[in-house]
């Protein structure tokens, strides 16, 4: 309906609520609603005169593009969010109250923002770092965020302690170098003066802090949290996000060079998976120790440096979330979502993790300062679904025009409305835990074990994942300066494992320790490796090398094979265009040497035909390109013509010629020679795939 007909057929009232409403007109206006005639040009008193004050549009666009920016967050700045929804598997009466987990046809909102924790919001996605992966249910009785990391415990025991471990983690103060990483004197300074981190510092130091995406990291509550049922029976619990993909890692090479060549790298993954009707997925699970079962263990429950082993205490598979919608606005959603480990809904409650306790503090006290005010909650993405009405009121950017007189509880001139609700309707009843002490700053003597589960982790790793964890080791202590803190770590750790301190010594020229030392603990926990994850091929990207004179039949049926097990396969040569087959056939090439980098695809495959194998031959890009995507262990597939080229590369050694069409895979080099039909070369070439990396090839080095 066109504006004019439509003001004419509206009362007065409608005219008003209509103009109120309509924010999608196509017309621009000012934020007072009057429509801009220009835009281009400030108001001059002559076309070469001085700006007028005058100008309010001018005036108003400057203002309010001169307070865009808010404060980042103090930690987790940077961050990607993203919507979905989660369904729980079966009802969980037993363990819990909460509505949203009791009915399996309810698909229940959900926003989540992972995010990494040091570096400033424009840094780079795949540093080393520990991720956060905050989720926020919108559930029917109220939000519940689930303020998660990929990593289950934390580097220290009581929330007293959070300024000290991020100031020293963050740039150092004095020259704000360097960004986004623990690689440096003050972050170590307080590793070897604050050993409750040993255990942190064993999976910050693992692969587990180079995540190949956001959709393959677990998800760790990290404290003990309490469910509560209708008959309020507590229990203990964890919470953990499994993903569906497995859990799989960027090699540390890798993610060092995908700061520069794509600093985006997590965040568009996300973001293409989710355009591209991939949904990730991940499915939720929770630990129960039994409220009688609290001192059965060799930690304490309350404990947030401490996990509790999968093969001890199962994990129960309860539900699964779905993400399936990038944000709209990345400022509006993702940048203004305010999470709150204290936001629980009944059936949800607290234990007394010192660190928990801490953070209930500290959630809402931020988002004071960042989103400027107390009234964040009526930010679009912070608010509850269900309705909310209390008697706070005013403050900055208060969004909602509260009615009427009252505003106070108890209250007759309104009814006493709004009125609390009674346990049966719906309140929020704290769980009545028993609490009895004197006030004292100090720490439980069942924290002091600093070392026991570190040893755990490391006994823990498979060969490759410790080989990476020293050569982690040697990497950041390798950037601290003092000579005495290099030392303080070798000695730390020396307290974790007498052989990790012995490799950590040699990489950084320390005094290997003088006495072998170690917790004395044999036991490992095999959910604790990444070996032994689930492995798929689902979203893998594979880089076709193919040029002019590329063989479209092999080419056609190695990408049909690709992409019917939904792998993104995409053509890489020089230039952007056409290319065009030895029969004339052509294919649109995806990206080039250029723009493009064999850090971003998790393997690569060489096209055949004569000609575009030959194009290769001396071109220093492809050779790069194969032999950084050899080193970073990925799969490398080529047959018939193509084997040529990786006679070019370093894997001439590997590439063995078989002749007949047998298929050779030699840790994860997939060849075939003399082959019409490549069906069993690319079922060969997906397994490989699925492997995610060819950590064999490490082992020989
Ligand atoms: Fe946080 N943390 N944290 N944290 N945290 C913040 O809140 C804090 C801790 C976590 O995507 C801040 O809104 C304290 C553990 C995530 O928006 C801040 C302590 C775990 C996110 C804050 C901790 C987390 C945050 C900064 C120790 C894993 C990003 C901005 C007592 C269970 C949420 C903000 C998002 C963000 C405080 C420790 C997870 C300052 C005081 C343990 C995923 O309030």
């Amino acid at each position: 309906m066109a504006d004019k007909e439509k003001d004419q057929k509206l009362s007065k009232d409608e005219q008003l609520e209509y103009f109120r409403k309509d924010h999608d007109g196509k017309k621009m206006t000012t934020n007072h609603g009057v429509r801009v005639s220009e835009d281009e040009h400030s108001l001059k008193a002559g076309v070469r005169g001085p700006t007028l004050m005058e100008d309010f549009h001018f005036r108003e666009k400057m203002t309010h593009f001169d307070h865009e920016r808010i404060p980042e967050r103090v930690v987790h700045a940077r961050g990607y969010g993203v919507h979905g929804h989660f369904q729980v598997y079966e009802p969980l009466t037993d363990l819990t109250k909460a509505k949203f987990l009791q009915d399996p046809s309810v698909k229940t909102p959900v926003f989540v923002r992972f995010s990494t924790v040091a570096g400033q919001r424009g840094s780079s996605d795949t540093v080393r770092d520990t991720r956060g992966f905050a989720t926020k249910f919108y559930t029917e009785e109220g939000n519940y965020d689930l303020v998660a990391n990929n990593m289950p415990v934390f580097f220290i025991q009581d929330a007293m302690k959070f300024p000290d471990v991020v100031h020293a983690v963050k740039p150092e103060p004095h020259n704000e170098i360097p960004q986004a990483t623990a690689a440096h004197d003050t972050f170590w300074d307080f590793v070897v003066n604050n050993t409750e981190s040993a255990h942190m510092i064993m999976w910050l130091l693992s692969d587990r802090a180079i995540p190949r995406s956001y959709r393959m990291m677990e998800g760790f509550g990290v404290h003990t949290f309490r469910l509560v049922n209708e008959e309020g029976k507590g229990r203990f619990v964890k919470f953990h996000w499994k993903p569906v993909l497995g859990v799989h890692s960027l090699l540390w090479d890798e993610a060092h060079m995908l700061w520069g060549r794509d600093a985006d790298y997590h965040r568009k993954d996300l973001y293409e998976a989710i355009e591209s009707g991939h949904y990730p997925e991940f499915e939720l699970g929770i630990q129960v120790i039994e409220e009688e079962d609290e001192f059965k263990f060799d930690f304490d429950v309350l404990d947030p440096t401490k996990i509790w082993p999968e093969e001890d205490v199962p994990v129960r598979l309860v539900g699964k979330m779905t993400l399936n919608k990038n944000p709209d606005n990345f400022f509006a959603e993702t940048e203004q979502v305010a999470f709150h480990p204290g936001h629980v809904v009944p059936g949800i409650d607290f234990t007394n993790d010192p660190l928990l306790q801490g953070r209930l503090f500290s959630y809402t006290d931020t988002q004071l300062t960042r989103l400027g005010g107390p009234n964040f909650q009526e930010i679009p993405i912070n608010r509850p679904v269900c309705p909310f009405h209390n008697n706070q009121r005013d403050g900055f950017n208060r969004m909602s025009i509260d009615k009427g007189q009252v505003a106070y509880h108890k209250n007759s001139l309104a009814g006493n409305s709004p009125e609390t609700a009674s346990e049966e309707e719906g309140g929020y009843v704290h769980y009545e835990e028993k609490v009895e002490g004197k006030k004292v700053r100090a720490r439980s003597e069942s924290f002091k074990d600093h070392y026991s589960q570190a040893t755990l982790f490391w006994n823990s790793m498979s060969t490759v994942e410790k080989k990476h964890l020293v050569s982690a080791f040697h990497f950041e202590i390798g950037k601290v300066k003092s000579k005495e803190i290099q030392q303080a770590v070798v000695d730390m750790f020396n307290n974790v494992s007498g052989d990790l301190a012995k490799q950590i010594a040699e990489g950084v020229a320390a005094e290997p320790p003088a006495e072998p030392g170690g917790t004395g603990v044999t036991k490992s926990s095999p959910a604790l490796s990444q070996m032994n994850t689930s492995k798929h091929v689902k979203t893998r990207k594979v880089a076709i090398l193919a040029a002019n004179g590329f063989d479209s039949n092999e080419l056609k049926q190695v990408k049909e094979a690709l992409e019917e097990k939904e792998v993104i396969a995409q053509i890489i040569n020089d230039s952007l265009g056409m290319i065009k087959s030895e029969d004339g056939e052509e294919m649109e090439v995806d990206t080039t040497f250029l723009t493009t980098a064999s850090v971003i695809f998790d393997a690569v495959y060489i096209a055949g035909g004569k000609d575009s194998v030959d194009s290769f031959r001396n071109k220093k890009d492809a050779i790069d390109f194969v032999n950084e995507a050899f080193k970073h262990c990925k799969t490398i597939g080529a047959a018939n013509d193509a084997l040529e080229f990786l006679l070019e590369t370093d894997i001439k050694e590997t590439a063995k010629e078989e002749k007949g069409g047998k298929i050779s895979n030699v840790n994860g080099v997939v060849t075939v020679n003399e082959a019409e039909n490549l069906e069993e070369f690319t079922e060969e070439y997906l397994q490989a795939l699925a492997e995610h990396r060819h950590w064999s090839r490490q082992m020989e080095g």
